[in-house]
């Protein structure tokens, strides 16, 4: 850790680096340098969230004027009008670029209407810092409206990665942009295979819808639309997908431009932002790619002629300008859902000293579909001659540490599809259940081991206080999930220093998906990745992996916190739980990881955790207290609304435990007991579950009574 003394002297020397709103162009932020292993540096950056539009006055005559698409505040994107949701009116938002030991501090300002938010470093570990992770009702509170919160980390584990809100669709909308963190040159690993790894050269990929994701997704699940986006963005920039000769004039936007020099190789950093089911294929026309790192790990370079990134992951390459000095397309093809719409996009590549014109050649859908070695790419298994998964993919040194080699402390097999439940979010059982509605309005919801996983109503890691005592839940709490929709906070609890493997199993029954991985708070290694057959259950796989049938990498497999797993099969991956929090392991696409496909890694116990940072905002449940409320004027006799019983499922298998606590709280605490005997009776079951809930109704009684002594007795020490 570095002294506080040593940023002291930083801060003085550099001085605060803010963006004035101003000023025509944004100047590169002063922590974006050569990194030479001098002083670490503090680092501070302002974002300003809020509501914003593309094509807006500040864009002037874009695209008839393209330097107008370039104009300070103009976010052109793909063209189309839409709202967006932007940081510092830009999208993507800055690019934080930094050397390794750098300490970045980012006041988040939350100007949204109404909408709290939160803002995750993806691919950042948070070592001992877990209050920095940014998942709201997780790691901290929503940021409210109106707030700022900082953030403040230092920049420990190297390599590309990115930041993102993590509330809501805010994601999908533009709340995203580039995280780099070099090492100088003696440090980086891989300085030998690139002359220059520029800041221009980060490629962030996002598909991009042609509204708020947010409305898109209400016209999904309620409306039954589709959940297809609309185009691809390269650092915010795009057309419509069509060819270039069906393309409107008012359509001719300008692409992003990557400029080389002939003879050089350049280090190129690409981070997909997938929102939607959609891996991307990127090549570069007559280049190969020279894949040296992942997530931020380096690996042992090998060439490929394509590359799919799915949401989430990062891949950086080295591209050698070996050839006529001219300009190149970069084509980035939308797959798996997008097939239906055909998306692609396309950026260039230039070299010095040849025109400023765009590549000869028009692109199409079918041109983005190239030939040659695939790396990553979708729903295959290794040993693929064309094919090579990330499984197949090795790390770049063989560290001592082989911790991970051995017999693992925790197993988790976590199967997962599109479930047909009453997910009462999206279905009524009584009005208009899944199967009493047509196709197109069915929601199938995306699940872990048929659970969904809801927010507590209060960050377990800052308020556990807030949460009654079994908030949390897990396979062997609740039952019968395959008929009834379990929605609760999926909470599995690791002991801090055991080495854990995850099995990913994507049961592949309902549709051809690829859902991404993400791990907050640590890598991990990629062991083992099979797709098995179009469909697998997780039965079958334990049966293989008690037959000694997942054959594993325990040597030099590659180190990732993002990966996708094969429809129909699974993907293994290990960590070592070193870092004591509670760390989200989640699909990465929007839509998916905003109903609950996720689960929550409690790693070490409450009092491993680092304390509380002082004064740490606050936020949860409200109910009056009973002296506030008892009036003597009525009878204690409560009535419950009849309609909100039913509708929002509390007799159900399980509910989160704050939901019950809100629909069930009246005035009285001996009321409950009643009540809930009553909901024994009339359920059977779930009768351990009612009884269950009496006494945490009980014992919650008791808590603010236990609070305020504890808190009392400290004020006196
Ligand atoms: C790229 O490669 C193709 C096919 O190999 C070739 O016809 C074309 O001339 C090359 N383009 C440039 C600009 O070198
Ligand atoms: C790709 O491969 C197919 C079949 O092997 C061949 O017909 C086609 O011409 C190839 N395309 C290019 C651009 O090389
Ligand atoms: C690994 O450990 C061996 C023996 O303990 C030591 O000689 C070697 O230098 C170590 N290698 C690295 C990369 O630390
Ligand atoms: C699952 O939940 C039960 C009950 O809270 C708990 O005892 C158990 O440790 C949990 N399992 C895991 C792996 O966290
Ligand atoms: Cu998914």
């Amino acid at each position: 850790m570095h002294t506080t003394e040593l940023f002291f002297i930083t801060i003085c020397l550099f001085g605060f680096v803010s963006f004035s709103l101003a000023i025509p162009q944004v100047p590169a932020h002063d922590c974006q340098r050569e990194c030479d292993d001098g002083p670490a540096r503090r680092c501070d950056y302002h974002f300003h969230i809020e509501y914003y539009y593309t094509m807006s006055k500040a864009c002037y005559d874009c695209p008839y004027k393209l330097e107008d698409c370039d104009r300070h505040h103009c976010i052109a994107a793909d063209g189309v009008e839409r709202g967006v949701v932007s940081i510092n009116r830009q999208i993507p938002g800055p690019s934080i670029q930094v050397c390794q030991g750098d300490e970045i501090v980012v006041d988040v300002t939350n100007h949204l209407r109404g909408e709290g938010s939160a803002i995750h470093w993806h691919g950042m570990h948070m070592k001992g810092l877990p209050y920095m992770d940014g998942v709201p009702l997780i790691t901290q509170c929503p940021i409210s409206p109106a707030s700022t919160f900082q953030y403040r980390f230092v920049a420990d584990n190297p390599g590309t990665h990115y930041y993102h809100s993590h509330s809501g669709f805010q994601r999908s909308d533009g709340a995203f942009g580039s995280l780099i963190v070099r090492q100088s040159r003696l440090k980086d690993p891989l300085s030998s295979l690139y002359d220059y790894d520029l800041p221009e050269h980060v490629i962030l990929v996002s598909d991009w819808l042609s509204e708020l994701g947010l409305a898109k997704f209400v016209a999904h699940t309620h409306g039954g639309k589709d959940d297809i986006p609309s185009s691809i963005i390269i650092n915010g920039k795009g057309r419509v997908s069509k060819p270039k000769d069906q393309l409107e004039l008012q359509e001719m936007m300008p692409l992003a431009v990557f400029n080389v020099e002939k003879g050089m190789r350049y280090r190129f950093r690409m981070i997909s932002n997938g929102i939607l089911d959609c891996p991307v294929t990127m090549s570069i026309d007559n280049h190969t790619l020279l894949i040296i790192a992942s997530d931020g790990n380096p690996i042992q370079p090998v060439e490929v002629d394509s590359l799919v990134m799915t949401s989430g992951e990062r891949f950086d390459f080295v591209l050698k300008a070996d050839q006529v000095a001219s300009s190149f397309w970069i084509r980035f093809r939308g797959n798996m859902d997008w097939n239906s719409k055909h998306i692609f996009q396309t950026a260039i590549l230039r070299y010095e000293n040849s025109p400023e014109v765009e590549p000869d050649g028009i692109v199409t859908y079918e041109t983005t579909n190239i030939n040659g070695t695939v790396l990553n790419p979708i729903n295959y298994a290794p040993g693929d001659e064309w094919h090579l998964t990330v499984a197949e993919l090795t790390a770049f040194t063989l560290e001592n540490e082989t911790d991970w080699t051995r017999e693992p402390d925790r197993k988790f097999f976590l199967a997962y599809d599109f479930n047909a439940v009453d997910n009462w979010l999206y279905h009524d059982p009584e009005h208009y259940p899944i199967f009493g509605v047509e196709n197109r309005h069915r929601f199938f919801t995306p699940q872990i081991n048929h659970i969904s996983l809801r927010m507590p109503s209060s960050p377990p890691l800052s308020q556990l206080d807030s949460l009654a005592p079994d908030s949390f839940c897990n396979e062997s709490t609740v039952i019968n999930c395959k008929e009834k929709h379990c929605a609760c906070s999926y909470t599995l609890h690791v002991p801090l220093g055991s080495l854990v493997e995850v099995i990913l199993i994507d049961e592949g029954v309902t549709f051809d998906a690829t859902h991404p991985f993400h791990l907050h708070g640590s890598s991990f290694r990629v062991v083992a990745m099979k797709r098995v057959a179009s469909q697998v259950s997780v039965n079958e796989i334990r049966a293989m992996d008690e037959n000694g049938f997942i054959q594993r990498n325990l040597i030099d497999a590659p180190i990732k916190d993002t990966v996708a797993v094969p429809d129909g099969g699974y993907t293994v991956i290990r960590f070592m739980a070193t870092n004591p929090g509670y760390w989200l392991l989640h699909c990465h696409l929007e839509f998916h990881s905003e109903v609950g496909m996720g689960v929550i890694f409690k790693i070490g116990n409450d009092n491993h955790l680092p304390p509380v940072p002082e004064n740490f905002p606050t936020c949860g449940n409200w109910f009056p207290s009973q002296s506030s409320t008892a009036n003597k004027n009525f009878d204690t006799t409560v009535s419950k609304d009849p309609d909100i019983s039913t509708a929002f499922d509390i007799t159900g298998p399980l509910v989160d435990e704050n939901e019950l606590l809100a629909l069930a709280l009246d005035a009285s605490p001996l009321v409950h007991l009643n009540e809930d005997q009553n909901e024994k009776d009339n359920v059977p079951q779930v009768s351990s579950l009612a009884l269950k809930a009496s006494s945490r109704h009980f014992s919650l009684a008791l808590y603010p009574i236990i609070t305020y002594c504890l808190f009392n007795l400290c004020l006196r020490l």
